[in-house]
Formats: C-alpha cells, sequence, structure tokens
C-alpha cells in the first residue's frame, strides 16, 4: 500500500475528574491523532505521549513535529511499497521517539488491516473475546475521598484495584483499602519511579497487604536496582516506564529485576514490538498485563486486543469509557460483569465520531 497524506489532529479531551498520579496531576487528556489517508483505505491512532514529559521524554507537541518533520516524509518514500510490518524497520535509524512510532505504525495498521477485513484481534493473536478490567485510582487529597472511590469502582464492578503511590501516600491508603475490602480484593500499587534505593524498608512494609504487584517503583533506569528490591521484598516487582523494547523486557526477565511485566505498546514502539514482548515474558514464564494511558475509545480498542494474547493473565488498565470521560470520541466501551469485549471489527473496530472529535480538536495539520 502507499501512504498519501496523513492528517495530524490535535485534542484537548476533559476528563471526568483529575487523574493524579507522583508525576503530576491531569484534568485535560491533550493528545495527538494520526490519521493516514493511503491508497487502500484510512487508518486511526492515538499518539500516547502526554503534554508534558513527565512519564518518558516524549510530550505530544514533540511527537507531532517528529511525525511531521521525519518519520511520515519517510514513509511516503516507501510508495507503494509500505506495509505496517516496514514502519519499525524503516524508522530504526531514528532514536527513542517511540510513542510517535507507535501511533505512525498503528494507523498503518489500521488502514491495512481494515483493507484486509481482519480484525487487530485476530492479527495479533487474541484469543479471548472479553477481557478482565481493572482501574487506576489517582493519589487523592484525602483517605475518605480515596475510599468514595474505590468503593465507587468495585460497586460498578471492576475486578482489581491499582492504587497511585508516592512517598506519603503509600503504606495508610494501601492500609486501609485492604482491611476494608478484604484478603481477596485483587490488589496493586504504582509508584510511576517516586521511590529510591533508599526507600526499600518503607516499600518492604507493604508485603503485610499480599499485593498483585508494585510496580515501577524506582527510577526507570535503574534496572539493577529492581532486581536488588526483588530480591528484599515479597511483593513482585512489576516494570513499566524501564521496559522501551522487547531487548530490555529480555535482560530485565534475565536479570530477575521484573516479576511481571506491564506491556504500553506506546512505549515500547508498537503493537507489532509488543507481541514480541508478550512472547518472550511467555517463555520465561513471566505473566503480563496491557497499561492504559488515558486512550479514548481510539487508543483503548487496539489495547483491548492486545490484552486477549494468551500471556495476559492479570486484569489490565483496560478500563470503560466512562471511567474517564463524559463523552468518549468513538461508541463507548462498557463494563459487564467486569470484563470488556474485544473490538471485532475490521482493524481497531471502532470509528471516531466525526462531531465529538471536532467538539475537541484543538488543531490538525497534514502531511502531503
Ligand atoms: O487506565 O488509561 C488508564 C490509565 C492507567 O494509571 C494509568 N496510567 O502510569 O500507567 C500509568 C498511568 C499513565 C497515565 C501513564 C497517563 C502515562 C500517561
Amino acid at each position: 500500500m502507499k501512504l498519501e497524506a496523513v492528517e495530524l489532529i490535535r485534542l484537548n479531551v476533559p476528563l471526568k475528574s483529575a487523574f493524579r498520579t507522583s508525576e503530576g496531576s491531569v484534568t485535560v487528556h491533550e493528545v495527538v491523532w494520526v490519521h493516514a489517508i493511503t491508497d487502500v483505505g484510512e487508518g486511526w491512532a492515538e499518539c500516547a505521549a502526554n503534554a508534558l514529559p513527565d512519564y518518558s521524554s516524549e510530550y505530544h507537541t514533540g511527537a507531532g513535529a517528529v511525525l511531521q518533520e521525519f518519520f511520515i516524509p519517510e514513509l511516503m518514500k516507501l510508495g507503494n511499497k509500505l506495509t505496517a510490518e516496514k514502519v519499525a524497520p524503516t524508522l530504526h535509524w531514528a532514536k527513542g521517539h517511540r510513542m510517535a512510532k507507535a501511533a505512525l505504525e498503528t494507523a498503518i495498521l489500521d488502514a491495512q488491516l481494515r483493507a484486509a477485513n481482519t480484525s487487530f484481534a485476530t492479527y495479533l493473536g487474541a484469543v479471548k473475546t472479553k477481557v478482565p478490567a481493572g482501574v487506576s485510582v489517582g493519589i487523592m487529597d484525602s483517605l475518605p475521598e480515596l475510599m468514595g472511590f474505590v468503593e465507587g469502582y468495585l460497586a460498578v464492578g471492576y475486578l482489581r484495584i491499582k492504587l497511585k503511590i508516592e512517598p506519603g501516600w503509600d503504606y495508610e491508603p494501601v492500609k486501609l483499602v485492604r482491611e476494608t475490602f478484604g484478603p481477596d480484593l485483587l490488589l496493586q500499587v504504582d509508584a510511576n519511579t517516586a521511590y529510591t534505593r533508599n526507600d526499600f524498608d518503607l516499600l518492604k512494609r507493604l508485603d503485610e497487604f499480599n499485593l498483585l504487584l508494585i510496580e515501577q517503583p524506582i527510577e526507570e533506569e535503574d534496572i539493577l536496582g529492581h532486581k536488588k528490591l526483588a530480591d528484599y521484598i515479597n511483593t513482585p516487582v512489576c516494570l513499566d516506564e524501564s521496559i522501551v523494547s522487547a531487548g530490555v523486557a529480555r535482560d530485565a526477565i534475565e536479570l530477575g529485576a521484573t516479576e511481571i511485566i506491564n506491556i504500553k505498546p506506546a512505549r515500547v514502539g508498537g503493537y507489532l514490538e509488543a507481541v514480541k514482548i508478550h512472547d518472550i515474558a511467555q517463555a520465561s514464564g513471566i505473566p503480563v498485563w496491557c497499561g492504559g494511558m488515558l486512550e479514548t475509545g481510539i487508543g483503548r480498542a487496539a489495547n483491548l486486543a492486545l490484552a486477549a494474547l494468551p500471556n495476559f493473565t492479570l486484569p489490565g488498565d483496560t478500563s470503560a469509557s466512562a471511567r474517564y470521560f463524559e463523552t468518549d470520541t468513538t461508541a463507548p466501551f462498557v463494563l459487564v460483569n467486569g470484563h470488556i469485549d474485544v473490538p471485532t471489527g475490521p482493524g481497531i473496530g471502532v470509528d471516531p465520531i466525526s462531531e465529538v472529535v471536532q467538539r475537541y480538536t484543538v488543531s490538525t495539520a497534514w502531511v502531503k
């Protein structure tokens, strides 16, 4: 196929409530979409890069710029020889910018699969038609406020709770949630790199709560530090930010630095790399789960397809549209008995609702 044009759309999508992590607080999901126009049809993707370079070095304006200046023109040069499988090898010369690369690859894969009348789920190797949903709960101003949110999420059926933690918001909230909702609640925590090697004793205190895992406790470059922590505490250590490629995943597993992996296709450069990580982890007996980056329906749809692969044995951050948005950009994903259906239509299986997209669009740019 041939890439004829790409529309980059900047959207500001309001969140229902502020989402606070150890890295900061967001009230509006500011995001770039990639709308690929090819000779076989159109494809869509949401680039996960945040407004600020706080989760990783990428940010939405930077992602838009690198796509416009380098990545899209490079793929256009392939003429009618383009396939989704060629995107990563063609852009490999460029260091980093994995979220930008992931979005472009995903939009092209969407166009390719729509033309072939094949779903992401089928293409990626999904074995489930619905996936168990967890929910990520931000840092709050008070414990009663936290309890209100957790209770509400459990009431609508979420199967696992992930609490965001940071120094000063860790032991007490985890203890309260564990004591209130009992030993059977699937409970995990996510520090987004907020701790250091000096905090191991503090993190060891969380062992008493029988957590599923602790996610990315210390900084992303410190893989060895995570290995030392994994040896020191009983709670399984799960890497997120650190795992930027299949190669890093392989090394972290071999070193014993990660006992579970959070796979976010955006963080690793796309769905094809994500499947490689899934396969490496599976071969090593390491369970994986699918992370989220506050994606609207366009991004969430493909994540659900990935989460249906066999080694995704833990509930993901694949929440329903209503967790974050009053009005999603696609038909909403809904929670039914704690599960969300994997889209079955061609490509990502959902379409943007144009009037909603127009309402949230801040600017558009065409690369032709
Ligand atoms: O459900 O989409 C979701 C969000 C889950 O907590 C979540 N995401 O650190 O994993 C994370 C966090 C995040 C959100 C990271 C936005 C980066 C951007």
